[in-house]
């Protein structure tokens, strides 16, 4: 999906919500747990009761992974039932030498087939670029949502005594388009928001960090947008999570319902 087809979707949904898909175990409802495939049959309903509000969905990879083989095919059928309108993370937070980092891409570009994946930019500039040697995004972790992120990030570095996240922006405006390059800013840190637009005032921003993070929506909204929204603000706990009970794909879509009609109401009043 481009960044048009992106831009489209938020408009036609009056939304920008990309739902996380970080389905624990040991955490969805007991009615599932006997199913074939508990995971899927969870990830299914949420699907089913979220679409209309959402524009994206983010399966944390960790949550597959941790399963083993069956993870990773509880994950590749979720991937399959997602609606193809709908823009796909694979939150994987890869990134390593060239030529690893180019079987990293295949695996979540080709084995399956999301539309983009999370990536972390420490490695440098031959780590990531083998993730956009095709038609998919990247999304490189700038200033992330966890209290972690005052431990490197905000660190000054000599050109110019920008902070390091400040830099990763920057610098991999090099590397690609705000076609193909999005940044993860959490939305933990609304106060920095203008400044980070102010850096990249073209690239879509993954926000993860309301809901259970409590992160500010509005101010998010507020000092984020660009012309393009320019957001995709993410949700997992609590919306997936929102009923442990036999009402839980309900309750999640009454969660997403929520958040969407939050983000209708701020895309009319700061665009
Ligand atoms: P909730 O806190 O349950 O909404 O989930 C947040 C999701 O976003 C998790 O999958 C995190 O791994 C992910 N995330 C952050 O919470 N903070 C970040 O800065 C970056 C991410 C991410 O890359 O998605």
């Amino acid at each position: 999906m481009n960044r048009a087809q992106l831009f489209e979707q938020i408009k036609k949904k009056e939304s920008c919500l990309c739902v996380g898909l970080d389905t624990d175990l040991l955490k969805i409802p007991k009615h599932l747990q006997h199913t074939e495939d508990p995971i899927f049959e969870f990830n299914k309903q949420i699907i089913d009761a979220t679409h209309p509000y959402c524009v994206a969905y983010k399966p944390n990879i960790a949550f597959y992974e941790a399963l083993g083989p069956t993870g990773w095919v509880s994950l590749q059928k979720t991937l399959a039932y997602i609606p193809k309108d709908i823009f796909t993370i694979a939150d994987a937070k890869r990134g390593d030498i060239g030529n690893t980092s180019a079987l990293y891409a295949r695996a979540f570009f080709e084995q399956m087939n999301f539309d983009s994946i999370t990536v972390a930019p420490y490695m440098g500039e031959d780590s990531v670029k083998p993730f956009l040697m095709r038609d998919k995004w990247v999304i490189l972790l700038a200033h992330t949502s966890n209290s972690g992120s005052n431990d490197f990030q905000v660190m000054e570095v000599t050109i110019g005594k920008r902070r390091l996240y400040e830099e990763v922006i920057l610098k991999s405006q090099q590397w690609a388009t705000p076609d193909q390059l999005m940044f993860v800013v959490g939305a933990t840190h609304p106060e920095k928001i203008a400044s980070i637009r102010a850096l990249a005032p073209d690239h879509f921003f993954l926000v993860p960090g309301i809901g259970a993070q409590g992160g500010d929506l509005e101010k998010v909204m507020q000092h984020g947008m660009n012309d393009s929204c320019g957001l995709l603000i993410n949700s997992a706990r609590a919306i997936i999570y929102a009923s442990d009970g036999k009402d839980f794909a309900k309750r999640a879509g009454e969660e997403a319902l929520k958040v969407q009609q939050e983000m209708s109401e701020y895309l009319t009043k700061y665009s």
